[in-house]
């Protein structure tokens, strides 16, 4: 073993055993200079990263700024790179945040993703509109196209990964209906409307080559329907010569998520290596949500039992993740959110879903998954 591996190890177990021992220490701050890092116990498996906001990296003397120096090596935006924000007007592009963050990430050495080129959400109505009736197919295709060509030239050889298309699986596992599959349709006549699909993933290559181009979605990491589905619709794109590198999972998973439906979705979605060998994965959002579907916020207590059940749903997920990446399908892992109390998931209630608390404190979830690392 190496020395600086047995280091490291001996470093969480001492942060783990003063976190625990109920010595007067509960636990660090993430930002802590004594405190153990995320990137760094996991730095022989995949990188550990987080969706922050520009906010956050302003201050380099903030505690935000300090925790996601320490704890973190790849970033991605959280809301400012998505169209709605970087180009709400057709001739219009706002880029100031998206060059400071890649900015910031190349300063810190730290890898950024971008998120997220299409999507039915967060995307400005113009690209869809012609006066005031619907845009043509040409239409739709020609700007999205032109989206795709400025922002990843742009970023060409700096951002590495992208979501090219985000959640284009319907819940329903069908393809989503949106306004891009609505106008565009199937517009090379070959009987599926995956085609603002594989035009996107296209003008992504061309503009850059070497980036990494994901499809990412949601629940293709716990529900084994949604899985086929995304794998029947990557085999057949990959068979037509759509340039997608990898799938992104989401994993806005809840308390409790069984290990085991996690692997056998993995392994559904791994079965793509049989078309493309060097097909990868990214965990792209990764979060555990404390509340089951209308829970009232009542319900939510944190009591031993629940924390003990919530740390296990951590580290039983990291276990699978770290299985993933010593088969060489994944190298990246993204929490999405900076600490508790910026989720997403705060919504009408208090949540509890990240590694970091509110008080930027890294919680024992945190020190029980580092221990698995290596
Ligand atoms: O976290 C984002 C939240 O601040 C926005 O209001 C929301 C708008 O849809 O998008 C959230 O991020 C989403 C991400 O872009 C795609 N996957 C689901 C994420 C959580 O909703």
């Amino acid at each position: 073993m190496k020395m600086n591996k047995l280091l490291r190890i001996f470093a969480v177990a001492a942060a783990l055993c003063i976190a625990l021992s109920g010595c007067g220490v509960k636990t660090q701050y993430a930002y802590g200079e004594d405190a153990p890092s995320l990137k760094d116990a996991f730095s022989d498996d995949f990188r550990v990263g987080a969706a922050i906001n520009t906010w956050d990296i302003e201050d380099p003397n903030s505690n935000n700024c300090k925790t996601i120096v320490k704890q973190f090596n790849t970033l991605v935006l959280e809301n400012e790179s998505k169209p709605e924000s970087i180009h709400p007007e057709e001739d219009r592009y706002y880029f100031d945040k998206f060059d400071m963050f890649v900015d910031f990430c190349e300063e810190h050495d730290i890898t950024p993703r971008g998120h997220t080129l299409v999507w039915h959400s967060q995307v400005p109505n113009w690209f869809f509109k012609d006066g005031n009736g619907d845009a043509s197919a040409e239409l739709v295709l020609q700007r999205m196209r032109d989206h795709i060509t400025t922002v990843v030239t742009r970023y060409k050889g700096r951002v590495k990964s992208w979501d090219v298309v985000n959640e284009v699986i319907g819940d329903d596992g069908q393809l989503r209906f949106s306004e891009w599959s609505r106008l565009v349709g199937d517009y090379d006549g070959d009987g599926d409307k995956y085609d603002f699909i594989e035009e996107a993933f296209r003008a992504a290559r061309e503009a850059d080559p070497d980036a990494r181009l994901m499809i990412n979605d949601y629940s293709i990491e716990a529900s084994e329907d949604k899985a086929i589905r995304m794998y029947t619709a990557v085999k057949q794109m990959l068979s037509e010569d759509v340039p997608i590198d990898g799938i992104g999972f989401q994993m806005h998973i809840g308390k409790g998520q069984d290990p085991d439906q996690l692997r056998k979705c993995f392994e559904i979605l791994g079965r793509l290596r049989e078309i493309k060998p060097d097909l990868i994965f990214e965990v792209t959002e990764l979060d555990v949500n404390c509340y089951g579907w209308n829970q009232p916020a009542e319900d939510v207590k944190l009591t031993k039992d629940f924390i003990k059940e919530f740390n296990k749903t951590y580290t039983d997920t990291f276990t699978v993740l770290k299985e993933l990446s010593d088969e060489g399908y994944l190298d990246s892992v993204i929490m999405w959110g900076l600490h508790d109390g910026v989720s997403w998931l705060n919504n009408g209630h208090k949540n509890y879903p990240m590694l970091i608390d509110s008080d930027l404190k890294l919680k024992e979830a945190a020190y029980e998954v580092m221990e698995l690392a290596g």
